[in-house]
Parts: C-alpha cells; sequence; structure tokens
C-alpha cells in the first residue's frame, strides 16, 4: 500500500489535484498573502520527514531515532538567525496563530493589557480582536489610521498608549500598505513600559531582502508566517533576542503545540535558503515595483486607493466610488480569472462579509516572472471588469480568455 502514486492509491483526491493545479495556472493570484512555493519547497514539504514524532528540540528530544530531525531543525535555525540577523529564531509554529498565540503565551499572563491595530483598520484577527482568543484572554485596546492620511498616526499611538499603559504592543498588519516604523513603535513601547512585538507576516520576503526595515533590532519578539512574501511552505516562525529563547521555545513546546511537523520545517529550511540566495532580493524589489504599477493603472482609471498608493506588495482599494462591494468586485473578478480578496476599508460602512474595498498584491504574479507591462494589463483588466462587468458579462469571458492567454506565456510549474 505504500508504494502507490497517489493516483493509484486515490484517483478522487488526484483528480481534485489536477483541477488545482490547472485553476492556479490559469488564473492570476493577486491575494497578497498567497504565492507560489518552489518545487523544492514543496518536494521537502511532501518527504518522508512526514513520519516521525520530534517532541522537543535539536539534542532534547521525547522521541529516539531523531538525529536527521535535529540535524534538520538547527539548519533551519541556523538559516533563520543567518536571514534574519536574529539571536534565537524558533521554527516549528504550525501557523501564524499559533506563533502570536505562543508570542503571547511567553510575555503575558491573562487579563493583560495588549494594543494593536485594529482588524477594521487593517490588523488581524489574533492581535486582540474579540472573536478571537487573542480578545478573551487578554484586555485588548485598539489603535487605528489617521482620518486624514488612512496612515499609522504614530504620536496618536503614543498618546494611547501612555493612557492605556499595556504590557505589550503589537505592531504589523494584514492590509497596510505602508511602511511600518518599527523603531518609533520601540520608542513608544520603552515609554510606556510594554513589551514591543512585531507580526511580519505580511512582509516577512521583504525584510528578509532588506526592501522594508526590519523589526528584528527593536523587538522583543517577532512572529511571522513562511508562505507570503517570504515564499515558503505554509507554516510560521518566531525570531527572538537571546533572552527571550528559553521563554519562546518553552512558550511553543510544551506550551502551546506539541509534536512539529518537520515535513513543513524542511520546507521552512529550504524556503530559507532560498531567501538568501541571489535573485531573492531582486524578486522582492520586483514585487514593490509591480505594486507600484499596478497602483498606477488603477489610479489612471479612476479607482481611489486607500493612502493613495503603496511602498509594499498590496493595495487596497476603496471601491466605494464604483457602486460595487468587494465581495461583488471579487466574485467578479474570479469569474475573469483574476482571484483577489475583498476588505474592509478603514471606517468601512459595511460588514466584512460585504466590505467596501479589495486587497490585490503583487507577489505571486511577480513569483511567475510578470513585470510592469503585465501589471497594466492586469489593471485595465481590472478596469474593464468592474467597470463594464455587470451590463455586459461577456466581458468577464473575454478577459478570462485574454488572463489564460497571459498564464500560459508565464507558467509557474513546468511539469506538475
Ligand atoms: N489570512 C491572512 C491574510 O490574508 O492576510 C492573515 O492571516
Amino acid at each position: 500500500m505504500v508504494n502507490r502514486t497517489l493516483a493509484q492509491a486515490d484517483s478522487q483526491i488526484a483528480q481534485i489535484l489536477a483541477k488545482e493545479t490547472e485553476r492556479q495556472e490559469k488564473t492570476l493570484m493577486l491575494i497578497p498573502s498567497e504565492n507560489y512555493a518552489s518545487r523544492a519547497v514543496m518536494a521537502a514539504c511532501g518527504s518522508v520527514f512526514t513520519n516521525k514524532y520530534a517532541e522537543g528540540y535539536p539534542g532534547k528530544r521525547y522521541y529516539n531515532g531523531c538525529q536527521y530531525y535535529d540535524e534538520l531543525e538547527q539548519v533551519a535555525i541556523d538559516r533563520a538567525k543567518a536571514l534574519f540577523k536574529c539571536d534565537h529564531a524558533n521554527v516549528q509554529l504550525h501557523t501564524g496563530s499559533q506563533a502570536n498565540m505562543a508570542a503571547y503565551y511567553a510575555m503575558l499572563k491573562p487579563g493583560d493589557k495588549i494594543m494593536a491595530m485594529s482588524v477594521a483598520q487593517g490588523g488581524h484577527l489574533t492581535h486582540g480582536a474579540s472573536v478571537n482568543f487573542s480578545g478573551q484572554m487578554y484586555e485588548s485596546h485598539f489603535y487605528g489610521l489617521d482620518p486624514d492620511t488612512d496612515q499609522l498616526n504614530y504620536e496618536q499611538i503614543r498618546q494611547m498608549a501612555m493612557e492605556v499603559r499595556p504590557r505589550l504592543v503589537i505592531c504589523g498588519a494584514s492590509a497596510y500598505p505602508r511602511v511600518i516604523d518599527f523603531r518609533i513603535f520601540k520608542d513608544i513601547a520603552d515609554e510606556c513600559g510594554a513589551y514591543l512585538m512585531a507580526d511580519i507576516a505580511h512582509i516577512c520576503g521583504l525584510v528578509a531582502a532588506e526592501v522594508h526595515p526590519t523589526p528584528v533590532p527593536f523587538s522583543d519578539i517577532v512572529t511571522s508566517t513562511t508562505h507570503k512574501t517570504l515564499r515558503g511552505p505554509r507554516g510560521a516562525l518566531m525570531l527572538c533576542k537571546e533572552q527571550w529563547a528559553g521563554k519562546v521555545d518553552r512558550a511553543v513546546f510544551p506550551g502551546v503545540q506539541a509534536g512539529p511537523l518537520m515535513h513543513i520545517v524542511a520546507g521552512k529550511a529550504v524556503a530559507f535558503k532560498e531567501a538568501g540566495e541571489f535573485g531573492f532580493r531582486e524578486y522582492q524589489r520586483q514585487i514593490v515595483r509591480n505594486a507600484h504599477a499596478l497602483a498606477k493603472t488603477l489610479l489612471d482609471e479612476g479607482f481611489t486607493l486607500v493612502t493613495g498608493g503603496t511602498d509594499n506588495h498590496l493595495l487596497l482599494v476603496d471601491l466605494r466610488n464604483k457602486g460595487i462591494t468587494g465581495a461583488e468586485a471579487a466574485d467578479r473578478m474570479e469569474v475573469a480569472g483574476m482571484v483577489v480578496n475583498k476588505n474592509l476599508i478603514p471606517n468601512d460602512p459595511t460588514p466584512p462579509a460585504v466590505t467596501s474595498g479589495i486587497r490585490p498584491g503583487t507577489p505571486g504574479l511577480t513569483t511567475r516572472g510578470m513585470k510592469e507591462p503585465e501589471m497594466a494589463l492586469v489593471g485595465r483588466w481590472i478596469a474593464r471588469v468592474i467597470h463594464e462587468g455587470k451590463s455586459n458579462p461577456q466581458v468577464l469571458d473575454k478577459v478570462r480568455g485574454e488572463v489564460e492567454e497571459l498564464c500560459a506565456a508565464f507558467p509557474i510549474y513546468l511539469d506538475l
């Protein structure tokens, strides 16, 4: 039984996999938190490293037979430390949510005050939202964006921090198109006597390539996923200073996790190597150039961008002047082969399941090798779909055909 191929063992799943592979090849990935992992990363994740328990850490395991798991995890840790220039890295986190949970577990007691950006203004669910463990275990306070600029107003955040006196200040966002000044956040945290945690899930690749300033020197703990701009496997990591190393490791195991997914740790190790190679920095720079190019075309087509543009890998498009909700726009774009997600805009009058915005990003398209001319095409297709798609649904088929032609010219995987 163990030597059958997937097609031999389970034709149903093999068929679904084939359909998903085709969907990925024939559509444009515009969701900024997604990317295409390399063949090498996927090979490591789909390997015999899935077969073993390795609770504990290198040299201190609770299972026998872990010599190669020790070697593997140490390589991953050392590569993460070198890539992000930090004292300590934990590479066992299954997800970004668990990374944040472990970070809080390391730094806080239940009921402690935390202060973060609200989900409604671009923050993340695990930064204290009432429906999430973080909002129920801790007393959350939220800063938002400056109503005039839709950007972080550090003076307002400072004032709030001095009033609230949180135990932890959290910075980092899921839908913020501008540079985050981690140095100022560190000043604010110091001034109000708080720890500082930076969640860099979205910008992790940009940070690794020094295309966005790093929070590492300023933060007590940095958390991140590994599958967004970093382009690794679906998973997460934590980075910290030496003084937090023991607490961080204990918070991850046995604090919030037991057996690590060592096949995913293998994929992370490969991704960290790829992120340190020649070409990755240029890839990250191109992500930002592509985001600028997409922003320019959308502005030329009469779209409103929150903050007027972007410094990173994503744009937040305010659709209120187009008479369409984010949900309708995303559904219509999907018919035309462009997969994007609906997103709240600051002070959105509609609920999260509807929204007034979309959040296009360029990491996936850039992995395919697309550059500024292709971004101009994509921007014009988005405009046609939004402007004409309702009155003339044939436009959606027409655009879908053109999208598929572009996708064929920029294949992802050559022989999957
Ligand atoms: N789901 C991620 C995103 O799309 O931004 C955050 O967890």
